[in-house]
This record gives C-alpha cells, structure tokens and sequence, in this order.
C-alpha cells in the first residue's frame, strides 16, 4: 500500500513539474517492494485525475497539465524496465486510442498492464486513424483488440472503429475502456458480438485472469457495485 504522505509528496512534486523528484519518489517506492499496479492505479492514475479536477475548477493551468502528462509518461517508460521481464504467455493484445484522442496514457498503462499479464503488447498510441487500426491489425493478429476512448464527444469514432473492425474482422474480440462512458452509455455496446466494456481496474484484472485461463468464463464480469457487466 502506497501511504498517503508518499502520494502527497509525488502529487506535490508533479504539480510543480519536478519531474526529479517525482522519480526519486517512485524509485524508493519499488526499493520498499511496492508493486507496479500500485504505482500506476494509486500514485500516477490518482495524481492524474486530481490534475483533472484542479484543472476543471480553473487551478492549475494547461501546461502543468502537460507538464504532469509528460512526467507521467516519463515514469511508465521507467516502469516498463520491470514489465519487461514478465515471462510471456503467447496472447497478444494491440491497445490504441480511437481518431482524435489525445488521452494516451490511460491507454499506454494498460497495454503494460497486459504484459505484466505475460501478453505481448503493442501500443498504438495516441489519434490513430481506423484505417491505420486495420493495417496493425493485419499485421499483428491480436487475440484481443483494446480501444480507449476517453471524451465523450468521440463516441461516434468509437462506433465507426469497432464496425469497421468488424466488418473486415467478423470474430475478433475487443474490449473497450476509458472515460468515454463514466457518465453511462455504455449500453450502445451491447449490440456488438465480443466487445466488452471494461469499466473499472478490478473488471480488468478479472478478464485478464479469465483469458489466461485462471477464471472460468462462467464467473463473468462484475463491476464494483457487484453487477453483471457486459460480457458477450
Ligand atoms: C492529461 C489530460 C489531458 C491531456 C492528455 C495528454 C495525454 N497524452 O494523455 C491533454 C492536455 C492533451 C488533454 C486534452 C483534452 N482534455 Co483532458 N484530461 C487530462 C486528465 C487531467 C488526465 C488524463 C489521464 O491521463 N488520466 C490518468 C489515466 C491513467 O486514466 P484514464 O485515462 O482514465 O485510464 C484508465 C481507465 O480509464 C482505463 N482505460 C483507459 N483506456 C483504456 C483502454 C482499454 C482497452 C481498457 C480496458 C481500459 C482503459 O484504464 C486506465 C488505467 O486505469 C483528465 C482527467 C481525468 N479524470 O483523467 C482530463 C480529461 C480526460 N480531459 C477532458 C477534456 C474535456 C479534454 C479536452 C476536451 C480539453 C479541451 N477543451 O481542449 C481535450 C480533448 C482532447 C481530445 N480530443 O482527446 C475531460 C474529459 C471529459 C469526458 N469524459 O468527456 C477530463 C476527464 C477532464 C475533466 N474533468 O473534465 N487532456
């Protein structure tokens, strides 16, 4: 468990850009045998949402958002060294964000989320066109296609990615997250064959296990409040 006071001294030094000291913080973290889940979901994804908010009621300025952003980033890219040395199952997942979607770093976690999971990742990265979606996808015959998508005024371009998959990749599964739907929606979904929202870290953890063959598929998917979720 990472304690508060760390998480108060990381979100201090990301808010005012030193990105030094954010990493000696993070470095001492995974000395004290903090795990890298942690460090994404309670230091880096926390900190982020916070900036979120300060930056909703007009407190911290765009820059510091990029800022934060770019620190971030920098810390997943350290992170990885240790992602790396997963052993690796054989499944293969390509994590992108949709046209127009700048929100790249939820997405980036996730794709090292998987290969900690022993996947073999490719991250796409940030405003990929579909079309560039399906070349990858020609190339890299992915088990799963992950999508993030993260405003909610992409919703259409989340729409035409996921038929235009499905139209050249009849079977292929995908998964779906993001913020696109944290005011609901996500029904819209439900008509597509294999495609999952996976609405919470937990949802995540638990399709990870059941793909990996640790979770029988009966269980299924259920959100934090305990209710089924989409899984088709
Ligand atoms: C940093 C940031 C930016 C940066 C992004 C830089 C980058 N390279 O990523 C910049 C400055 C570019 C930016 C721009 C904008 N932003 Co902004 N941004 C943020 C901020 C502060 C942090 C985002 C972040 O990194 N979060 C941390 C990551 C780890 O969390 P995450 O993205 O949610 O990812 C997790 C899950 O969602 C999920 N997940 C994500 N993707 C996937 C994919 C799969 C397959 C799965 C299974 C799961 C999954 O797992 C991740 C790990 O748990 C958020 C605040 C927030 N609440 O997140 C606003 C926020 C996302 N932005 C917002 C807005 C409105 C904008 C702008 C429209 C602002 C503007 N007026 O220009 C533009 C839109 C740009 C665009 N077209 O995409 C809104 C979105 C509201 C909404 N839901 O529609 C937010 C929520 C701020 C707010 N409170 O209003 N933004």
């Amino acid at each position: 468990m990472i304690k508060e006071t760390d998480y108060l001294i990381y979100f201090d030094s990301l808010l005012k850009g030193e990105k030094c000291k954010c990493v000696e913080t993070v470095n001492r973290l995974l000395l004290e045998g903090i795990d890298i889940k942690e460090i994404y979901f309670s230091l880096l994804q926390r900190s982020m949402y916070r900036i979120g908010k300060l930056w909703e009621k007009d407190k911290v300025s765009i820059s510091s958002e990029k800022i934060a952003t770019d620190i971030t980033n920098t810390i997943i890219g350290i992170l990885y060294q240790k992602v790396a040395e997963t052993p690796k199952n054989g499944l293969k997942i390509i994590v992108t964000c949709i046209d127009k979607e700048f929100h790249s770093l939820g997405a980036r976690m996730v794709a090292d989320i998987f290969e900690l999971n022993g996947w073999r990742s490719v991250f796409l990265g940030p405003c990929m066109p579909c079309n560039d979606v399906l070349n990858s996808m020609k190339e890299f015959s992915p088990d799963v296609l992950g999508i993030s998508s993260n405003f909610y005024i992409n919703l259409q371009r989340l729409i035409d990615l996921i038929e235009k998959v499905k139209s050249e990749f009849p079977r292929q599964e995908i998964i779906v997250g993001g913020q696109i739907f944290s005011e609901g929606g996500e029904g819209i979904l439900k008509k597509y064959k294999n495609v999952t929202y996976i609405a919470s870290s937990k949802m995540l953890e638990k399709y990870i296990k059941m793909k990996n063959g640790k979770v029988s598929p009966k269980k299924n998917l259920k959100n934090s409040s305990g209710k089924r979720k989409m899984v088709r």
